[in-house]
């Protein structure tokens, strides 16, 4: 068989995706583990004060994005969306000077924690440090997009952990009885820091919860990011005809610690560590690319130096960014009556 013969029956044309379309998935999975690296990289030089990130999450989260009208939908993150924000329009600049605090840092001004992500051109909204907040935000923005007859899809992903939350459950409930056009993506990668799926649920899979809230509920293998794209489409179009939201779980493995402050190895069996590598979706995905003669050795190289400079490039950026003024540190915190003026600490106190 010819390439293109052996394209012609390829999944991604299946699915309605071009050979340029995995293409670009394949180098935001390859870019966003890349910055990951980098952002661990400035956390252990005792440049960034704490990271958290997703390897093992990328195929989930540029399969769920994918379907989106980068423009017009709604993306609510959670700390491991590196891979998610990077395809809904965040750069890496954007994300590293969150990561060193940057008065610049489009996500909050360098206030909140690194991995809190938000990009209002981009339509990405801010989240808060507790587990499943966003859930009930993303259902009420789902719900003003019906009211308004915006046509707008909203997107949430949150971890298996934090559907244990009573945001969630609220949440889901009210989205279903509303049929409001919204997306509930939860990345299972088993573990909440380190408390394993079955002390979180007594059901084994986050999908079973759908029927019990009126809606549909798919559970997908996260190492195969055509399979999550699947997915995410059939909801979107759901969600798009009016049909409501869907429970999406994508079961991934997290490849790393849950954060700068943990130590995996302390209580994962090395075992259960090295089988996740197994299902890591990148070289899963490279292999997919290979046998439909998109990919060899010589692009993969192209792409990696490509890549590496991007990441250098935004660090640099990022490095060289100004750091905020000590004086605003008040700002958004409490009420600022003129939100031009930075906010005077001694002044607010009245002292
Ligand atoms: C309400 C609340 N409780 C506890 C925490 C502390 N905390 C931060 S992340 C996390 C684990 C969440 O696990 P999961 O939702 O499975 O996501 P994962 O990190 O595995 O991707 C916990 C318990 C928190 N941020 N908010």
């Amino acid at each position: 068989m010819s390439a293109k013969e052996v394209r012609a029956e390829a999944r991604h044309v299946e699915l309605g995706l071009s050979d340029q379309d995995v293409l670009q998935m394949y180098y935001y999975m390859v870019l966003a583990r890349a910055l990951d690296e980098r952002m661990w990289q400035l956390q252990r030089a005792g440049k960034a004060m704490f990271v958290i990130s997703g390897p093992g999450h990328e195929g989930a989260q540029v399969g769920m994005v994918w379907p989106l009208d980068r423009e017009r939908d709604w993306f609510v993150p959670y700390y491991r969306s590196v891979a998610a924000v990077l395809v809904k329009g965040m750069t890496p600049t954007d994300i590293l000077l969150a990561v060193l605090a940057k008065a610049t840092d489009p996500s909050s001004g360098g206030r909140q924690m690194p991995g809190h992500y938000a990009h209002p051109k981009h339509r990405i909204l801010s989240t808060s440090s507790p587990v499943g907040t966003q859930y009930p935000h993303a259902a009420g923005l789902a719900y003003a997009a019906k009211v308004r007859k915006t046509g707008e899809v909203v997107l949430v992903t949150i971890g298996d952990g934090g559907t244990s939350q009573g945001d969630w459950h609220e949440a889901l409930n009210f989205a279903a009885i509303h049929k409001v056009p919204c997306l509930f993506a939860v990345e299972n990668n088993r573990y909440a820091i380190s408390v394993p799926l079955h002390k979180q649920m007594a059901v084994p899979s986050v999908a079973l919860r759908a029927p019990g809230y009126g809606m549909v509920g798919a559970s997908v293998d996260g190492s195969d990011v055509l399979e999550c794209y699947r997915a995410a489409k059939e909801a979107y179009d759901r969600a798009k005809r009016g049909e409501g939201p869907t429970l999406l779980e994508f079961r991934v493995e997290r490849l790393g610690s849950h954060s700068s402050d943990d130590q995996q190895e302390r209580y994962r069996p090395k075992e259960e560590i090295e089988a996740a590598r197994q299902r890591d979706p990148i070289p899963n995905f490279r292999r997919y690319l290979e046998s439909v003669a998109l990919w060899d050795e010589e692009r993969e190289q192209a792409l990696r130096d490509r890549v590496r400079r991007e990441v250098d490039a935004a660090t640099d950026e990022a490095e060289r960014a100004p750091d905020p003024d000590p004086a605003t540190a008040a700002r958004h915190v409490y009420y600022d009556p003129d939100p031009a003026r930075p906010v005077d600490p001694v002044w607010w106190t009245g002292r």
